[in-house]
Formats: structure tokens, C-alpha cells, sequence
């Protein structure tokens, strides 16, 4: 695949950009070789500088469910764009979408818009130990909710991609208060909880871990993590930056009947668009600013372009019956992954939940970041690049997931395991 124009960008950005990039991800680290550069998205697929064009499934980490510049969200985005880009005064918008994620997540009484999933993260916990007058905050480790000082410990996606799970830079009396334990283990959270009488302020977690591959929660335990919460006076909050809208209609919360206290959103509510949201009980939301005494706040929050996008986003995933044909589509690819690699003889666990999916080069089950970091990196590494030779960009880490759109179709699938078929025979 020719990537000359990618090649010489990329020498370019590394004079003005940490890295070359924006994020870091997005550097190829993980996978090596050089990131190739794209100016063009539609449906299913990106374009890059080259003129190659790629079946992709990463949809800008999650935002494009709908696929890339779904018309109804240009539309909206366009129309938006001729009254003004930014107001800094309320706006009727911001009220539609707090409504639509209502409607959809009924665990959601209020809501705060912000600007990224990161700022819903550090926001709900905020509001935690503000709400609770306690300090300390569980989370597990292999989960990431952005790059949060105090949760920038033992976290997924980058941080494990590059190996600092635990970034430089951060103070340990900022993460003094983070309790970090491993995902899936029942008697760490009851210890944890016995071994701090003064109570603790809430655990965030990502119902289905999604930043160190993707792993699924054991049969109850999220169940046993909404009891415990409870019995303590404790919030239980789901990151849903990823699942939201995903993996339901009202995301993984719906998929799996819970109801979390505060549930934090991003990606898909901004229509690719930068976006994050913070929601649940009002008597909790009632404790930010300007009403309560925890502050947050951000210049472009509840944006006239985001929000429109978003808007559109969500009324299209709703009027489609997209989460139908997102659970077939995201069937028909993991089975098909399984058996393509097991008439390969590659030992794979595949991973998949709706839409998401991920492939451990591993011969053994995977519950938590442990088991997935045993995983043959060097395998996934020849994998990612086969698959891109054939056309198929997959996340560039063996700790990110997959994401397919209702811009996917069956014959997508079926072409990307026939490319999996060739590329499995060659690992
Ligand atoms: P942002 O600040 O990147 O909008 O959201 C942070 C975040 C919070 N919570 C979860 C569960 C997330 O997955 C994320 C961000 N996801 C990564 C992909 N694994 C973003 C990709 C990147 O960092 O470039």
C-alpha cells in the first residue's frame, strides 16, 4: 500500500506535534510503522492521503455508530454552524439533548454537559466526594476514563498501549485517594471497603472493560457492585463514555439492567464532535455549580454544533433500529473471527459485546487486565498490519476495542474475514 504523502506528514508532524500526534493512540507505538494520514470519512470507511481507502473499524474510537459524515448529522451540523459556533449563553439545544439522554437512561434525572469524556470522569468524581464528604474513589485497574490525574493509575488504553499505566507527572498525593483494584474479584472490593472505615466516596468503572482490550464482567458482578455501594452509602459510577447509546439504546446500563447513581457519557452524544456529559440522580447533579457547592464548569460545554450533531446522532440511531443490525453485524464478525482463526490453529479469544469487539492472541480466558496483558503482542502486531495491507484498519493496540457502525454491512464482514482467513494463515 503506497503511503508516501502519510510518510512525508508525518515527518512534518513530528516537528510540531509531541509524537506526531494529538493523541497518543494514534502514533502507531503499539503496532510500529508509520500512521497514515486521512482528509476523507464516509459510511464505513476512511480515505488517506494516498487515495487508499480502508474499511475501518476504530469510527474515531467509538463516536461514529452511524458511520463517518452520516448526512443527517452534516445537515444538522451545517445548519447549526449558520446561526453561530459558540454562544456562552444557554441555548435551547442543550436542553433537547439533556431530554433525549433522559428519555434514553432512565437512571438519569440531570444532566452537565462538557467537552470530553475526560471531563465527565474528573467531574463525577468530584461530585462524589463532594456528595458524600469522602475521599477515597475505587477504580479498577485496566480501565481508563481519560486522562484524570487522580485516575491516571494503572489505566487502559495509551497509558497501557505505551506502558505507562501510571503516567509521569502526577503527584502521589493526587492519587493517595484513588484505590485501584483488579476488575472481576468480589472479596478485593469487600476488602477494600473493610479496610476504609472513614467509607468511601464512590467506584467508577466501565461496565465492560474497553481500554485493555475488551473484557466482560463475570455473571453478578455488577450486581454485587450496585449491593455494595448501596450498603455503604457509596455511588456507583458507570463510565459509559464508549457503552453509552452502544450497547442498547440506553447503553450497557439497559443491556444489563442496572442503575447506577452517576453515569458518565461521551463519543456518540457529540456526533463526532467534541463532547462529554456527566448524569444521574437530581438530588446528587444538584450538588454542581450553581446550584451546589462542587464547581465544574467549561466555556464551549453544551456547544450549538456539538449538541446539533449529537441531536441528530441520537434521533437517527433511534428512528434506524440501528441496535438490531449493530447485535448481528457484531455476531456474524466474532463468530466468524473465531472460526477463521481456529482453521488457522491461532489460539484467539475474541471478545465482543453489540457492537465492540477485540481478538487476545491468547490461549486462555480473559477476565481482567492481568490475563489480557499475557496476550502474544508481536501476533497482534503482524495481525494489525496484514489486516491493513488487506484494506481493514483495526484499533492500532491490542488494548483498545472495535467498533462496527450501521454503516458496516454484512458483505463488509464477510470481506474482512476473508481477509482474516489469508492474514491468520500467515501468523
Ligand atoms: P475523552 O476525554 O478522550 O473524550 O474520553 C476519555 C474516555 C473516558 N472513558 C472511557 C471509557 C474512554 O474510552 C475514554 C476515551 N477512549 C479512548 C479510546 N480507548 C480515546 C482514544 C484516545 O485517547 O485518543
Amino acid at each position: 500500500m503506497n503511503r508516501t504523502q502519510s510518510e512525508v506528514l508525518f515527518a512534518e508532524a513530528l516537528n510540531h506535534l509531541p509524537g506526531g500526534v494529538n493523541s497518543p493512540v494514534r502514533a502507531f507505538r503499539a503496532v510500529g510503522g508509520t500512521p497514515f494520514f486521512v482528509n476523507h470519512a464516509f459510511g464505513a470507511h476512511v480515505r488517506d492521503v494516498d487515495g487508499n481507502e480502508l474499511l475501518d473499524y476504530v469510527g474515531t474510537w467509538g463516536p461514529a455508530i452511524l458511520g463517518h459524515a452520516h448526512p443527517r448529522i452534516i445537515e444538522a451540523v451545517k445548519d447549526a454552524a449558520t446561526h453561530g459556533t459558540s454562544f456562552g449563553i444557554p441555548n435551547p439545544l442543550e436542553i433537547k439533548m439533556a431530554r433525549l439522554i433522559k428519555e434514553r437512561v432512565p437512571s438519569v434525572q440531570k444532566v452537565r454537559m462538557t467537552n470530553s469524556g475526560t471531563e465527565a470522569c474528573m467531574a463525577a468524581i468530584r461530585l462524589a466526594r463532594g456528595y458524600t464528604k469522602r475521599d477515597k474513589i475505587i477504580k479498577f485497574d485496566g480501565c481508563y476514563h481519560g486522562h484524570v490525574d487522580s485516575l491516571l493509575v494503572r489505566a487502559g488504553s495509551g497509558a497501557l498501549t505505551l506502558g505507562q499505566p501510571d503516567s509521569a507527572g502526577i503527584p502521589g498525593a493526587f492519587t493517595q485517594h484513588t484505590v485501584v483494584l483488579p476488575f472481576n474479584d468480589q472479596a478485593a472490593v469487600e476488602e477494600a471497603f473493610a479496610s476504609h472505615p472513614e467509607g468511601i466516596a464512590g467506584i467508577i468503572l466501565e461496565p465492560i472493560p474497553a481500554n485493555a482490550g475488551l473484557y466482560l464482567p463475570k455473571p453478578g458482578y455488577l450486581e454485587f457492585l450496585r449491593d455494595i455501594t448501596r450498603k455503604h452509602q457509596s455511588l456507583l459510577i458507570f463510565d459509559e463514555v464508549m457503552t453509552g447509546f452502544r450497547l442498547a439504546p440506553g447503553g450497557a446500563q439497559e443491556r444489563f439492567g442496572m442503575t447506577p447513581d452517576l453515569t458518565c457519557f461521551g463519543k456518540i452524544i457529540g456526533g463526532g464532535l467534541p463532547v462529554g456529559a456527566l448524569g444521574g440522580r437530581a438530588e446528587i447533579m444538584d450538588f454542581l455549580a450553581p446550584l451546589g457547592p462542587v464547581y465544574q464548569a467549561g466555556t464551549l460545554s453544551g456547544n450549538p454544533l456539538a449538541m446539533a450533531a449529537g441531536i441528530a446522532a441520537l434521533e437517527e440511531l433511534s428512528a434506524s433500529g440501528a441496535h438490531a443490525l449493530l447485535e448481528s453485524l457484531g455476531t456474524q464478525l466474532s463468530e466468524g473471527m473465531r472460526k477463521e482463526a481456529g482453521r488457522a490453529g491461532i489460539p484467539v479469544q475474541v471478545h465482543s459485546c453489540g457492537s465492540m469487539f477485540c481478538t487476545y492472541f491468547h490461549p486462555d480466558p480473559v477476565h481482567n487486565v492481568a490475563d489480557a496483558l499475557k496476550s502474544d503482542r508481536d501476533r497482534f502486531k503482524r495481525f494489525f498490519h496484514g489486516m491493513l495491507e488487506n484494506g481493514i484498519y483495526l484499533a492500532p493496540s491490542q488494548f483498545e476495542a472495535g467498533f462496527i457502525s450501521t454503516a458496516h454491512t454484512a458483505g463488509d464482514i464477510e470481506s474482512t474475514l476473508a481477509a482474516a482467513h489469508k492474514v491468520f494463515k500467515s501468523l
